[in-house]
């Protein structure tokens, strides 16, 4: 009963003294040695270098150690085993949190006020109402259903676009490309928590703006991108925020990360910048999911949260 552990791009010091911790019945190694491989038999992984996958003849599941599993997909020799996603409440409820932050900091006009204040001016604002709004959610997974739920709870009118056509209580739904262009025009904040797909991939796109509204209450319309960089193309975003077509976006997500120090996007006065932590993955929260998860198919039970492969998320 082995557990590897692959991952690239942060320190996994404190994930493997959690996971040693919550599996203590169990190994764990991150590097294969070529005498364990056998004994592998879950791997939960982050962006895991090439052939890391490779030749475990006993690997029966592999967890992603994200929501989102395009970082996984891309391996060219992925093996055909389950792989099985995160959905957590803790994970969800971060994400919220972060939609919920920046849907109310467009809505309540934060940049002006912010630059306001750096000029020591006093100038009231008109507010609309969160009624008045309408915020657009592309994706009402796990994580748009919540936010939905979240918005709502606010007094926000909602509208939802997916892949198949969906039902969520107090969301106006919509799916495929003509829903696109309907859920488009009636959106005055646009949040983006799409997986990135073959489908998904780009779909930001100059087009994608042009069909925004043009007039909405809080004085043009809102991008919101909290699901992939990949889903976004950042230069038909920034001309769109330059010819005043698209007024501000906040961004968690982009297309290279680190974001690039020569990024235009760093220093737009109307573009607010995270990195890529609207909602992080805490290993206190996650690992013992994913431990139970193991503990439970060990003993027959079926594995949840499985990605679909053909679909891609
Ligand atoms: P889910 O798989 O639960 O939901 C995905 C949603 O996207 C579904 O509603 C699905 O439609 C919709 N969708 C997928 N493909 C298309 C398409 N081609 N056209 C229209 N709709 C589509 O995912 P989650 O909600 O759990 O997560 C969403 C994404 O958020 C993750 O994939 C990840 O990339 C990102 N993420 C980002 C984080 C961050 O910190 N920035 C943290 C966690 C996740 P349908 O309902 O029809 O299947
Ligand atoms: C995820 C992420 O997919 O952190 O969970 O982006």
């Amino acid at each position: 009963m082995t557990i590897l552990f692959s991952a690239t791009g942060f320190d996994p010091g404190r994930w493997l003294d959690i996971l040693r911790r919550v599996a203590p019945e169990r190994s764990v190694i991150t590097e294969r040695s070529g005498s364990d491989d056998a004994a592998v038999d879950y791997a939960i992984v982050w962006k895991q270098p090439p052939r890391a996958l490779l030749g475990l003849p006993g690997l029966k599941a592999i967890f992603s150690l994200g929501a989102g599993v395009d970082h996984l997909l891309r391996d060219p020799d992925l093996p055909d085993v389950p792989i099985v996603r995160v959905v957590a409440e803790d994970l969800t409820q971060r994400m919220t949190e972060f939609v919920v932050w920046r849907v109310l900091d467009h809505l309540r006009q934060g940049r002006v006020y912010r630059e306001q204040q750096g000029k020591r001016l006093w100038h009231e604002r008109s507010q609309p109402a969160a009624g008045a709004v309408t915020v657009g959610i592309l994706g009402l997974g796990e994580l748009g259903r919540d936010a939905a739920d979240k918005l709502g709870a606010l007094g926000f009118r909602l509208a939802g676009w997916t892949r198949s056509p969906r039902t969520v209580g107090g969301v106006e739904t919509f799916h495929g490309a003509e829903g696109l262009t309907r859920f488009l025009a009636l959106s005055d904040i646009v949040v983006v928590l799409l997986p990135l797909t073959a489908e998904t991939a780009g779909i930001v796109d100059a087009a994608f703006l042009s069909k925004m509204k043009s007039v909405t209450p809080l004085g043009g319309p809102v991008l919101i991108n909290a699901g992939r960089g990949g889903l976004q193309v950042e230069a038909d975003i920034l001309a769109a925020l330059d010819a005043g077509t698209l007024m501000e976006a906040s961004l968690d997500v982009f297309a290279t990360e680190p974001l690039p120090q020569d990024s235009p996007l760093w220093a737009h006065p109307r573009v607010f910048v995270t990195p890529h932590a609207a909602a992080v993955s805490d290993p206190e929260a996650l690992l013992p999911l994913m431990v139970a998860q193991m503990d439970a198919h060990d003993r027959g039970d079926p594995l949840r949260h499985l990605v679909d492969r053909s679909a891609g998320y």
